[in-house]
This record gives structure tokens, sequence and C-alpha cells, in this order.
């Protein structure tokens, strides 16, 4: 792999704290930060980071994160530690641990030591690669640190503590009008929905599995797509495309090419973000549906074509992903799709890195068959095309 050059014409920026890797959620989490370290094995192992420029970015500070966030909140995660919290609030504190009544904290939002320093590494390099992209100093940035959609302005959810995807819109819309926020976890990107939800300046489109009462957070019906009120600039600038269970590559791509198509050509985004949770992915420990590294890198080679046509901005962000060693594979594969190089990656995997003799029981490739054996799919062609109606005639009110 002494091929991969850095790609003429653009640049592509790699933004990686590796201070966030010294962290954990707890032993029987599903979040587990090591499969950050596993991605970066890769995509040197690759030798990839010759093509980019790389950074490894201050921490966010914590005026950065209340250009979003509330600042009590922000106080409150940069304090709490698994000894005090107890003792801070001794009227939640429960047998089997505390309520998330606080601020969110609980099962899923655990308080964990250094809490506030890993949220602030992973927010700080969204934000940092925001900043590159506005200077112009990158086209393509990435971060697959971040990507933590669940996060609200005063309150933890789903794994997420601090939004760096919002803050990294925010950076972002001091210079461009109009960001289109594009979001492949296999849950609904809720806490950016909401925060751009009255603004026309956002808009916002996550695909996921829906199935209200049962799959988290619940929300993203194909029916919310933004405000109600005639007079809100957010109406009609948010799509939701609800997903059942085992959709496939093809038609999982079907309907990212024509939503994110008509989506483009309606309302001319001059800036992209492109939430790629790999928890969407087939065999994943949380998720349910069956694509392939392939067909989950498809979208980010749209975005990518798109970007480069017209000279646009893309900033690529990780997610969610709870079998950690596809999610290196696949954000290793993405990597390679944003410097161009995806035909030159040897399938095989590189010989130097972590985990090794697990890789090698699945045969060593980068690209193992994800798909098919779990869950059929239970998405059918009417289901597809009641969802392409809706975008069809949702976007007759949209003009960039
Ligand atoms: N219980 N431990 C996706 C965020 C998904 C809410 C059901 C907590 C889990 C899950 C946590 C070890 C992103 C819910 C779950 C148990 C209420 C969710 C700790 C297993 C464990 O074994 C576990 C004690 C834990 C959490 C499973 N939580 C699975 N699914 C979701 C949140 C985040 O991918 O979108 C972006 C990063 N939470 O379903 C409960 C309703 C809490
Ligand atoms: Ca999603
Ligand atoms: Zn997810």
């Amino acid at each position: 792999q002494q091929g991969i050059e850095k790609p003429k014409g653009y640049r592509v920026s790699w933004h990686h704290n590796p201070l966030v890797e010294r962290y954990h959620f707890g032993q029987l989490h599903p979040m587990k930060v090591w499969r950050l370290t596993l991605t970066k094995s890769l995509i040197m192992g690759y030798n990839m980071h010759h093509a980019m420029d790389v950074y490894s970015p201050p921490a966010a500070t914590k005026e950065e994160i209340a250009a979003f966030h509330k600042e009590d909140y922000v106080e409150f995660l940069s304090v709490a530690t698994p000894k005090n919290i107890a003792e801070m609030y001794p009227e939640l504190a429960q047998p089997t641990g505390y309520s998330s009544a606080v601020y969110g904290v609980g099962d899923d939002c655990p308080i964990f030591d250094g809490l506030f320093e890993y949220c602030a590494y992973y927010s700080g390099a969204s934000v940092d690669a925001a900043r590159k992209l506005v200077n112009q100093q990158s086209d393509v940035a990435l971060n697959w640190t971040g990507g933590l959609h669940h996060a609200k302005k005063g309150e933890a959810s789903g794994f997420c503590y601090i939004n760096d995807i919002v803050l990294a819109i925010l950076e972002l819309l001091t210079h461009h009008p109009r960001v289109l926020y594009i979001d492949i976890d296999v849950h609904h990107g809720d806490g950016v929905e909401q925060a751009f939800w009255s603004t026309d300046r956002v808009f916002c489109v996550s695909f996921h599995k829906y199935d209200k009462e049962v799959f988290f957070p619940g929300t993203g019906p194909l029916d919310s797509t933004g405000p109600i009120h005639p007079d809100n600039p957010g109406r009609n600038h948010t799509i939701n495309v609800p997903l059942n269970d085992g959709i496939t590559d093809q038609d999982y791509a079907y309907l990212f090419d024509y939503v994110i198509g008509a989506v483009t050509r309606h309302y001319d985004p001059t800036a992209i973000v492109l939430q790629c949770g790999a928890d969407s992915l087939g065999h994943d420990r949380l998720g349910c549906f069956n694509l392939n590294i392939k067909g989950h890198g498809h979208c980010v080679q749209f975005c990518v074509d798109y970007c480069t046509k017209f000279k646009k901005p893309l900033l690529v962000l990780g997610g969610g992903g709870y079998t950690p060693r596809n999610v290196a594979r696949a954000w290793a594969h993405e990597t390679s799709v944003c410097i161009g190089a995806a035909d030159l990656v040897d399938p095989t995997l590189p010989e130097h890195m972590p985990n090794r003799e697990a890789f090698r029981r699945e045969g060593m490739t980068l690209f193992p068959n994800l798909g098919g054996w779990r869950t059929q799919n239970l998405n059918t062609k009417a289901d597809l095309d009641k969802i392409i109606r809706s975008v069809t005639e949702q976007l007759k009110y949209v003009r960039g």
C-alpha cells in the first residue's frame, strides 16, 4: 500500500485526538471506545494517513461547548465523577445506581472517570474539522470520534453527552447559508433535528430503524418534516426515512440516491455534514439492518462525488457502531473513499494491527459478508415507494 498519495485538486483532513481512546463506558456497556483505536490502526495500516492532513486538535473549551449546551449542564458534566455523583444527588441515588432524571445520566449515559475530557476531545475534533472547512484549509474533513447525535441542549441521551455535530454545524453556519445534515446511523438523529427544527439554514435528513415505543429513541416518523406553523422557516426542512429490519444495500442505495439527490437539487446546500454511524451495518450488536461495508460506503461516495463536483465542503463524522471490527472496517473503507483510493486498497487486511487473530477468523478481509442471514428484509417495495412519494411531495415546498 505504498501507492496511496495525496489526492490532487482537493484536500482531505483527518481530525483525531488520541486521548479520547483512554476512556471507558464500563465493561458491559455496548459503546466501546477502543473501536476508535481499531479504526485508527486500520487507517494507518493501509498508510492512508499519508494522503491526508492529520490534525490532533485541542479539547473543546467550555465556552465552545456553551455555543449549544446549557451552562449548568456543562458545569455538571465537568464536575461529576463516579464517586461524587451519589453525594451530589442523594435524593436520586437508587440501590442500583442513579436515576436518569439528572441531566439524562444513567445506564445508557453513565458517569465514568474523565467523562468531560472524553467529551471535550471528540467535540474539539469536530469543531476543528468544521473550522478547517470554513477557512478552506480542507475540502473533506473527517472525525471518526464524533457524530454523537442524541445529546440535547441540557441533557445526555443514548450514549451521547455533548452534541459535537450541532457545534460543528454552528461553526459552518458562520460562513455558510445552507447546511445539509445527513444521518445514516441506524438510530434517529433526534438531537441534531431538534436543535435546528425551526430554521431553514439547516436541512436534516435521517435514515433509521423506526418502531415507536420499541426502538430507541422512538422519534422520526415519515410525517415529521419540521414545524407545522406556516410562518416557521423550518417547515419542510426535515426529512425522516423510517425503515424496517433487514434493509439491503440495494434498497438503501435506492432510497439514499433518490432522497439526497432530490434534496440537493431543491435545497442547494453550500456545505454537507454526513454522520456515518456504523450500527446500520449487518451483524451490529444493536442494529437490525443488513448493510455491507460497501453499501454503507456508497452513501459516503455519493456525498464525496457531489461535493467534489460542486466544490462544496464535506464534514464526515462517526457515530454509533457496536461490533468494533466492522466499525473499523467501515470507517477505514470510507476514509479510502474520501481520499479517492477505494480502488487502491487491498481487501486483504494489513499485517500490523490489534485483534489480528479475530480478524483472521473472519477471513482477514475488509469486506466480510454482513448481509442476509440474521434477519430478512422486511421493507417492501410499497414501503419504499411511500417514502419516495412523501419526499417528492414535501420538496415541492423547498427552495434553496
Ligand atoms: N436501558 N449496559 C444509540 C443509543 C441507544 C433505552 C433501554 C439501559 C442499549 C443498551 C448500557 C451495561 C447512537 C434505550 C436500555 C440498559 C433504557 C439502547 C449498559 C445494553 C447495555 O448492557 C448494557 C450495564 C446498555 C445499553 C444495551 N441502550 C441498547 N440500546 C438505547 C440507546 C446511540 O448509536 O445512535 C449514537 C452513538 N437506549 O433503548 C432503554 C430505553 C435504558
Ligand atoms: Ca439515522
Ligand atoms: Zn446509533
